[in-house]
């Protein structure tokens, strides 16, 4: 088996965004949550600023993270509003980053993660109009990469997170993926196991849930990274050293009891190629998707490229499933 993309990935050549589309300060625009509003696309991204790769080498850090809002009428033509949409900051709170759309009942849920003092939270907001944003749920530390899948299941809201048990783990990074059910998005439990770093050929570090699931008669396709560390890596990025890489890998779950992986597909779907996910990035080799979108019979994969840019690629809907499917882990 290879460590390479699956030949049913398209990708677009160029970012659909980078800092240079940004009307205020930016230096590295990745992790972009998308959704659809009004037959148009809609972005939130996070905005890393205040620090240049050259600052960087010589000790400075970033000034802040913001959240910057876009919007798109074919989804690869992106607009930038004039100001961020959505930050946090407070004696307690650092940051809030890495923002996820899930739109339920013609509302929009915005999963976040958030820096504090006592560690990193998962956040979830709702907002109407992109301006105004109520906090709904904030989880106890360790836990981030939360997606809210687009409906109840069984009449509970669903999410997939990651929560870091470090001590539980070994002392390792060894995060699997969870899923916790709730009646009304403030109170989360009964949360199960969906899937462990172990049943993730070429990991042998993390996982994470990606973009928000998209539903399919096949069932709930979820998009996955996966990290796997070498040991051999050493400056690769703006970093002194960074050894591992992110790549992305879909699997299929239960249409009714989304814990269940009912297909995934053994090989990765996505590994860092290109130029923008290998070199110049932030840290390159990290592919990290956070927005999944369909449109007609096609899927369309908002991914950050390096920490640094957002790409997008395309593959077929039935190609997708048929890849969970033909390397069903039985
Ligand atoms: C994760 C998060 C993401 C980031 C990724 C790759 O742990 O910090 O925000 O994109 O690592 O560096």
């Amino acid at each position: 088996m290879e460590f390479k993309s699956n030949d049913i990935i398209k990708r677009y050549e160029e970012p659909v965004l980078t800092y240079k589309d940004v009307p205020y300060p930016s230096d590295l625009t990745f992790n972009a949550g998308v959704a659809k509003k009004d037959g148009k696309y809609v972005m939130m991204f996070r905005n890393d600023y205040g620090c240049t790769k050259e600052q960087w080498e010589s000790g400075e850090r970033f000034d802040g993270t913001n959240i910057g809002l876009a919007f798109s009428d074919d989804g690869i033509h992106w607009d930038v509003c004039k100001d961020p949409c959505f930050a946090l900051k407070d004696d307690e709170i650092n940051r809030a980053y890495d923002p996820r759309i899930t739109v339920i009942d013609g509302r929009y849920y915005v999963c976040f993660a958030v820096d504090t003092k006592h560690g990193v939270r998962g956040g979830i907001a709702v907002t109407d109009d992109f301006d105004k944003f109520e906090i709904i749920s904030m989880s106890v530390p360790d836990n981030r990469n939360m997606v809210l899948f687009p409906e109840k299941i069984n009449g509970k809201y669903v999410r997939l997170e990651r929560p870091m048990p470090v001590y539980s783990r070994g002392g390792k990074d060894k995060f699997d993926i969870w899923l916790s059910e709730s009646p009304d998005l403030v109170y989360w439990g009964n949360s199960k196991l969906v899937l462990g770093t172990e049943n993730v050929p070429f990991c042998n570090d993390k996982i994470g849930p990606g973009a928000p699931p998209v539903k399919t008669e096949a069932g709930w396709l979820a998009l996955y990274h996966f990290v796997d560390i070498d040991p051999e890596r050493g400056k690769n990025g703006w970093e002194n050293t960074w050894k591992k890489r992110y790549s992305i890998g879909v699997m299929l779950l239960d249409l009714n009891d989304p814990s269940k992986v009912i297909g995934m597909s053994k090989a990765p779907l996505m590994v860092p190629e290109t130029k923008w996910e290998t070199s110049g990035g932030f840290r390159d080799n990290v592919l990290f998707p956070c927005g999944m979108i369909e449109e007609g019979d096609t899927i369309r994969i908002y991914y950050n490229a390096g920490d640094a840019v957002v790409c997008l690629a395309e593959c077929k809907t039935q190609e997708l499933i048929d890849a969970c499917k033909d390397k069903k882990d039985d």
